[in-house]
């Protein structure tokens, strides 16, 4: 007879819920995972390097609402995935992370010893800090109970990652017969955005739900502050939301697809790095409603002492499913804590108060553009006199993306001036969506996450927005792009340096922090790195918008290089 091994029962149980596509990066210890998965039909896509793998994994969660696994061997292939299970866990994305582990029985007892087998690191324990859940698993029986654990608990409340750390014993026993009863299950994407599980959540009752409404209908000048826990609603759910209760919105970074960015009702985006305009409806709200923000410094923005006055007076409310995140907060005391999910309270809404309009008010709102003086060149005749020919301002970059991004793009901005520019810039009004790290903001992850979105055959054009040092550190993703060449599409954002460290530097004034002559970017021959991994470069060199409107018409080729001038500085905005 030929039986079943822990790893088939493992494919078998993975492909039950829903997982179609896994990240890879193979090696001894998860050889006989990814070959099982391979066997159920499940697309197994390789990557270079493990860090990779769990970027484009996130990416693929991020923009298809579908469940993945990233597989990776034992030791190093498992700890080069820590940046990615980090990313994962601040910005609340359900990816299941499976390492393979030394066989059972050779196990060692890392509280006395450093070490015995090959490979072995403790990786439960290594990132433990940044999981939902995670568990050894020792013995084949126990495989599908735990991946039943994790994603019950990837999907519960605040979404997150989890590590299954699995033996080899354990993958590769044959094991007669698994005895566990079948499971009904939520699909992964109804499951996230009703944060499955009501019962077990501290869910909010519909008599709090009737007192945040009350509060909001009863506030002078309310305003909603929206953040990341908005990101799994069904498509529309939030703008129909705010059309219905006709508020202010505003919105941390992660909160920015949740509204149009033309929207009447959208004020912007807050933050030192945020939309003048949103800071100051921030501040002159008489009833700040934080619906599903957890608003990290980065989101804040700088006050001056009458402003904190001020923003003291401001009544404060939230709706969360993460209650600590307000404790000792520097916005200060909140007038009360709602516990619950912004789904259920946007189901209540739609359920008590009618809605008459159907189509959001489109109001071209002015001033949600980039503000300006944000990114500022010395002198406009340095544009003339650099060295470099046909450089462009971010200004001028951001307006031929809004007036040339194919319709409903799926766009993924990596770190720098490209982040802060498109979640300030982009209009988000042809069904454009804006993806980025948040939280973590590691250099090098835009690149193979929009390659992980861009799996799922999803009508949903993949758009990589990435900086000259971020793309180095994405050099490994490369055979990736040129593996799905014409699925993805690359604007490399050059403005030859670490600018943002530049900027960082100049405002600390640390003369001595030698960002771009010592780490050797402008000795790096990027576009023939590039030429030569047969990526099929362009280059803006006329009219900026023209090219670019060539660029997405055509599938020639797949980075388009805008030279921007590299005497632009990103300045945050001055204390309010
Ligand atoms: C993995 C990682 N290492 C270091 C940093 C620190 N860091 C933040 S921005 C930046 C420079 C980014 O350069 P580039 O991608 O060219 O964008 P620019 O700042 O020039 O717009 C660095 C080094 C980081 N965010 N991530």
């Amino acid at each position: 007879m030929n039986m079943k091994t822990g790893a088939d029962y493992l494919a078998d149980e993975l492909y039950a819920h829903g997982v179609r596509t896994v990240f890879v990066f193979t090696g001894g210890a998860i050889a006989a995972i990814i070959d099982s998965a391979q066997k159920r039909g499940i697309k197994v896509i390789p990557y270079d390097h493990e860090l990779d793998a769990s970027y484009a994994a996130e990416g693929y969660v991020r923009a298809n609402s579908m469940p993945t696994a990233v597989m990776v061997t034992s030791g190093p292939g498992a700890t080069n995935t820590i940046s990615g299970i980090a990313g994962s866990w601040f910005d609340s994305i359900p990816v299941l992370f499976i390492s393979g582990q030394v066989k059972s029985f050779e196990k060692t007892n890392f509280d006395l010893y450093l070490q015995r087998g090959f490979q072995e690191v403790d990786f439960i324990k290594s990132s433990g800090q940044f999981t939902k859940y995670s568990s050894t698993v020792d013995h084949s029986s126990q495989i599908i109970p735990s991946i039943r654990e994790a994603f019950k608990a990837m999907v519960s409340g605040r979404p997150g990652p989890a590590v299954l750390d699995i033996t080899m014993d354990a993958q590769m026993d044959a094991v007669d017969k698994v005895h566990t009863k079948p499971q009904d299950f939520y699909s992964f994407e109804e499951s996230l955005c009703r944060g499955l599980l009501h019962n077990t959540n501290p869910s909010s009752s519909d008599a709090d739900f009737e007192s945040l409404l009350n509060q909001m209908n009863e506030s002078k000048n309310p305003v909603i502050l929206v953040g990341g826990g908005a990101q799994w609603l069904p498509k529309g759910l939030f703008e129909k939301i705010a059309s219905i209760l006709n508020i202010k919105i505003i919105s941390t970074y992660a909160g920015v697809n949740s509204i149009q960015q033309e929207n009447s009702l959208y004020n912007g985006m807050i933050g030192p790095f945020g939309h003048p305009k949103a800071n100051k409806t921030l501040l002159e709200a008489s009833d700040l409603f934080i619906l599903g923000a957890r608003i990290p410094t980065r989101a804040f923005p700088i006050l001056s002492e009458s402003s904190s006055k001020k923003f003291q007076s401001v009544r404060k409310w939230a709706l969360t499913v993460d209650p600590s995140e307000f404790i000792n907060h520097k916005i200060g005391p909140l007038e009360k804590i709602y516990l619950g999910l912004l789904y259920d309270f946007c189901k209540y809404v739609e359920s008590k108060m009618s809605y008459t309009n159907s189509t959001p008010q489109i109001l071209h709102a002015k001033d949600n553009i980039l503000p300006e003086g944000m990114f500022a060149a010395k002198t406009t005749s340095k544009n003339k006199s650099s060295k470099i020919e046909n450089t462009y301002t971010v200004d001028g970059l951001i307006d031929s993306l809004n007036n040339t991004l194919p319709d409903n793009s799926d766009v993924f901005v990596d770190v720098g001036q490209n982040a802060v520019a498109l979640a300030l810039g982009l209009k988000r009004n042809r069904g454009e969506r804006l993806f980025s790290s948040w939280a973590n903001s590691p250099m090098g992850y835009s690149l193979p996450a929009a390659l992980g979105a861009a799996l799922e055959e999803n009508e949903r054009p993949s758009i990589c927005v990435i900086g000259d040092g971020g793309i180095r550190t994405a050099l490994s993703s490369f055979p990736n792009l040129r593996a799905m060449i014409g699925k993805a599409k690359i604007i490399l954002w050059d403005n030859r340096g670490y600018q943002t460290i530049v900027d960082h530097s100049l405002k600390f004034q640390q003369h001595g922090n030698p960002v771009n002559i010592d780490t050797g970017l402008n000795y790096f021959p990027l576009k023939e790195v590039l030429i030569a991994s047969d990526i099929r470069v362009m280059e803006a060199s006329g009219e900026l918008e023209v090219d670019m409107q060539s660029f997405f018409d055509s599938d020639k080729h797949d980075i388009l290089i805008v030279s921007i001038d590299e005497s632009i500085r990103m300045s945050a905005n001055p204390a309010i």
